[in-house]
């Protein structure tokens, strides 16, 4: 896909777009001659499998991060925020990676521009840029994503440096980790290689991008819990304790397989260990009990803790108050993966009630056994079935944020003003009445097409 196919899918006319270059006029007083845009993401289904390295299946929202810009002449990187929560930003390109506060918005913008670093010419050139958006933010909706991309598309056009997107997809899910997450791929790649009309199905280790259709009798409907979930510190503690949990059992099983093959078994990731035939019960006899202290841990790998932490390049080792959870995490993450490809037969085959069963059976998983649910998002997606859904799951990281609800074309009205009813007016504003102090904040609730993927406007 190239940068004028996608050019197409935005008008420069728009009147969000002349807002923002109005705007940029008017505090830089000089007009903005770049403009990008990067789309936010929902995820159908496939959740916390992509760093695992099993597919998943995105689509790009209609809410997208923009950018005006202009180029500079000198190595300086200045930029502001329509949001004015998000203060002015101001750093020379040999500073990239040198991080803002933990959770500050510049470090998305230097993840970006730091992970393309090696690519730019010794000279390369800065840029004044004003930010602004519709995603909304901590929301499992890859406002963050959005925004790395957005600024990764925008360095490489003011240095004239080409990357190629599936490559760049790539580049940045690493460059992103400079923010503490230990993610995935998965939204930078639905952020650049989004399809209207179309979900993504997405591989990892080697990146590929397959566009599923949607069925057209339906549309994804984005309800917003109203519980933020945030990176802060807490939260990322609790979002990077599940690649640690899974990659201490990938030791486990290499450990068991060795033992079981007679040769040395070695895997990165609970995907390459897809290979081998092993059985729900043969996992749980090496994973189990369901939770392992920090002593039972080492005793079944047959290490001391040095060693461990050595092979995991770790620095320390934080044991979750509740132990590890290696048995469960393992078995949602290989029933998600199988519930991905059945999902992507479902939609191919136009079966939205097959597709209805595996966003339930994922819900759950992530519930009782991910522990990525909260009772507001568990109560959303109640709401919802009741309410006509055909499917309905939480969607991104978890631990607050959206829903992700299928819904028939002709009953999204209904849908969406019984869910307002019944979630938002009746029990979050019970529950948490601070949430909805102001009534039902915009963007609460709404139904998203199918995006095309991030490009520049001009
Ligand atoms: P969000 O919802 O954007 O925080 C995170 C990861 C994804 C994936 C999902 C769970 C990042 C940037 N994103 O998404 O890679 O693991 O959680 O499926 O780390």
């Amino acid at each position: 896909m190239n940068e004028s196919e996608n050019a197409m899918s935005t008008s420069i006319s728009s009147p969000e777009w002349q807002r923002l270059r109005d705007e940029f006029l008017h505090r830089f007083a000089a007009p903005a001659d770049l403009l990008v845009r990067a789309p936010g993401r929902v995820n159908l289904i496939g959740e916390h499998t992509d760093y695992n390295g099993y597919p998943v299946l995105p689509l790009a929202i209609d809410r997208e991060i923009r950018i005006a810009a202009v180029r500079r002449p000198d190595d300086q990187v200045l930029m502001q925020n329509g949001r004015r929560a998000f203060a002015e930003r101001f750093f020379r390109l040999s500073e990239a990676t040198v991080p803002f506060a933990l959770g500050d918005w510049g470090n998305y913008v230097k993840a970006a521009l730091a992970g393309l670093q090696d690519r730019m010419p010794h000279s390369a050139r800065g840029f004044t840029a004003l930010f602004d958006g519709t995603v909304p933010p901590a929301a499992g909706l890859s406002s963050s994503s959005a925004l790395v991309v957005a600024s990764a598309l925008l360095f490489l056009h003011v240095n004239e440096v080409q990357v190629d997107r599936l490559e760049l997809a790539d580049v940045l899910a690493r460059a992103e980790r400079f923010v503490g997450t230990a993610g995935g791929g998965m939204d930078q790649a639905a952020s650049l290689l989004g399809r209207p009309g179309h979900a993504l199905k997405i591989d990892f280790f080697p990146l590929r991008v397959r566009p599923v259709a949607l069925p057209f009798a339906y549309r994804v409907v984005i309800c917003n819990s109203l519980i933020a979930a945030p990176k802060t510190e807490s939260a990322l503690l609790e979002y990077n304790r599940r690649p640690l949990e899974c990659r201490l059992a990938v030791l486990l099983l290499c450990r068991y397989l060795s033992h079981k093959t007679g040769r040395p078994v070695s895997a990165q990731r609970l995907a390459d260990l897809a290979a081998f035939p092993l059985s729900e019960e043969e996992a749980a006899s090496v994973l189990g009990p369901q939770s392992l202290s920090l002593a039972q841990l080492l005793d079944r790998l047959q290490m001391s803790l040095p060693e461990l932490l050595r092979v995991l390049h770790h620095a320390a080792l934080q044991t979750p108050q509740d132990g590890f959870k290696l048995l469960p995490r393992y078995l949602h993450v290989v029933r998600e993966a199988a519930r991905v490809q059945a999902a992507c037969e479902a939609l191919e085959q136009g079966d939205a009630e097959e597709m209805g069963r595996l966003m339930a059976a994922s819900h759950e998983s992530c519930r009782s056994l991910y522990e990525i649910s909260t009772a507001e998002l568990d109560r959303l997606v109640e709401i919802a079935l009741e309410h006509g859904a055909v499917g309905s799951r939480l969607t991104g990281a978890g631990f607050g944020g959206c829903t992700v609800s299928l819904v028939a074309r002709e009953k999204v009205d209904d849908f969406i003003a019984a869910v307002t009813r019944d979630y938002y007016e009746t029990f979050l504003a019970c529950r948490r009445p601070e949430t909805m102090e102001k009534g039902l904040p915009p963007d609460a609730i709404f139904a998203t097409e199918a995006a095309a993927g991030a490009g520049l406007i001009v």
